[in-house]
């Protein structure tokens, strides 16, 4: 909103207001409003938490580590929220289409996981919302954001498939696009939920990964750097760089309460909403692809759970020692803050192998 009113003063009176045109200022100024918010109401939002007994339930059948983290405060994940949705408010070009596609989705899926968590922690319902109910509506929020991405598009670069690598490569998908685009927000989605079991583990590989992504944007959204490195020239995505500062801001603030040994969980309501955001900014730039590598750490996780479903279902025997992967590691005897250090060093290294597909096609 505040580029409308740098907009109306630089007019009006004082030119030099026009510095708030600059999207890489918005989008360092997105970074640091996101963080301060959160590490400003973090402490109050745990204090409360803590008071009206929010805290985390833990299984029995899990790693034993993890008993005494019963109790600790969740639902931090609306904080990561409030943080993302006012720092991209205020920054960010509210005439811009790609910013508000992405801050409803990802908002949408917090709704879904906010009402997850408030059956599970605050009515005392263990199970929360039903498995069918809970894919049920992430579906039609899926869908939804995959429609309006779809009738937006005002370029034929907007649904073709980019593969990475390859400089001259890209599928025109056509209607294809929609059952693509429903596939990467819903499986990121989940992905990142499933990944959300250590401290710190989701929330570094998110504020990584979306990091990664303002570039990506920043880079398709101007057409000199768009021709210069070979990328799609989307028109307008470089907005969402804004929104990308805002998660790399609101998730570093979150870090500093959900480090080892953390003080409040994200819950559903940050990581299915957090999952969502991710695959939604890939889509509008156009970078599924790349997102898949980068978000290595997700999709591994992901994949541990199907391998260890489908293998005790086929042959009743178990592949992991538990899934999803980061429980095996911890089975194995390896301390918590090893495995969230090293699943932190993969994404990095992900991240730079993402990264180099700029350049490298
Ligand atoms: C959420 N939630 C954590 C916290 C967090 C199909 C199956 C694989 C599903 C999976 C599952 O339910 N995954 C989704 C994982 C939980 O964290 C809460 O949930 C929110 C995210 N949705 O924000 O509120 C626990 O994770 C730990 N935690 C931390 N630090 C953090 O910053 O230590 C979370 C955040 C917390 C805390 O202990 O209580 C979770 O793991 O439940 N199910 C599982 O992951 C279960 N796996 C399993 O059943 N494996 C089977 C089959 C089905 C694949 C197998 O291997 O045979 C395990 N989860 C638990 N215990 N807790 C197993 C047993």
């Amino acid at each position: 909103m505040l580029v409308l009113l740098a907009e109306w003063l630089a007019k009006n009176l004082y030119s030099g207001f026009n510095v708030f045109q600059y999207l890489t200022l918005r989008g360092i100024l997105g970074v640091l409003t996101a963080l301060l918010i959160s590490l400003i109401v973090g402490p109050v939002m745990i204090q409360r938490l803590s008071r009206y007994q929010i805290g985390q339930q833990i299984r029995e059948d899990g790693p034993k580590s993890h008993f005494s983290k019963a109790g600790t405060p969740t639902m931090g994940g609306a904080l990561i929220l409030i943080a993302i949705a006012v720092a991209t408010l205020l920054w960010a070009d509210p005439r811009n289409h790609y910013v508000w596609i992405v801050l409803l989705t990802t908002l949408a899926f917090g709704a879904i996981g906010w009402v997850d968590d408030y059956k599970k922690l605050i009515l005392r319902n263990s199970k929360g919302l039903s498995a069918r109910a809970k894919y049920s509506l992430q579906s039609c929020i899926g869908l939804a954001a995959a429609l309006l991405l779809y009738v937006t598009a005002q370029a034929p670069v907007e649904t073709q498939l980019i593969v990475p690598f390859f400089k001259n490569v890209a599928l025109n998908l056509g209607w294809l696009f929609i059952p693509l685009t429903y596939f990467v927000i819903v499986g990121s989605s989940n992905a990142v939920n499933l990944t959300d079991g250590l401290d710190g583990l989701a929330i570094v590989p998110t504020a990584m990964v979306a990091g990664a992504l303002a570039v990506f944007c920043y880079a398709s959204g101007n057409r000199i750097f768009a021709d210069y490195l070979g990328i799609p020239y989307v028109p307008g995505v470089g907005e969402v760089m804004v929104f990308c500062g805002a998660m790399v801001g609101a998730g570093l603030g979150f870090l500093w309460f959900n480090a080892y040994p953390a003080q409040v969980f994200m819950g559903d309501v940050g990581a299915l909403a957090l999952g969502a955001a991710l695959g939604t900014i890939a889509v509008a730039v156009r970078q599924e692809l790349v997102l898949f590598v980068m978000g290595g750490v997700f999709v591994m996780e992901t994949v541990s759970v199907i391998l260890q479903v489908a293998s005790f279902k086929l042959t009743g025997r178990r592949i992991f020692r538990m899934a999803p992967l980061h429980h095996h590691f911890e089975l194995n005897g390896w301390p918590e803050p090893r495995v969230i250090v090293r699943f932190w060093i993969i994404t990095i290294i992900l991240v730079l192998v993402g990264l180099s597909t700029l350049k490298i096609r």
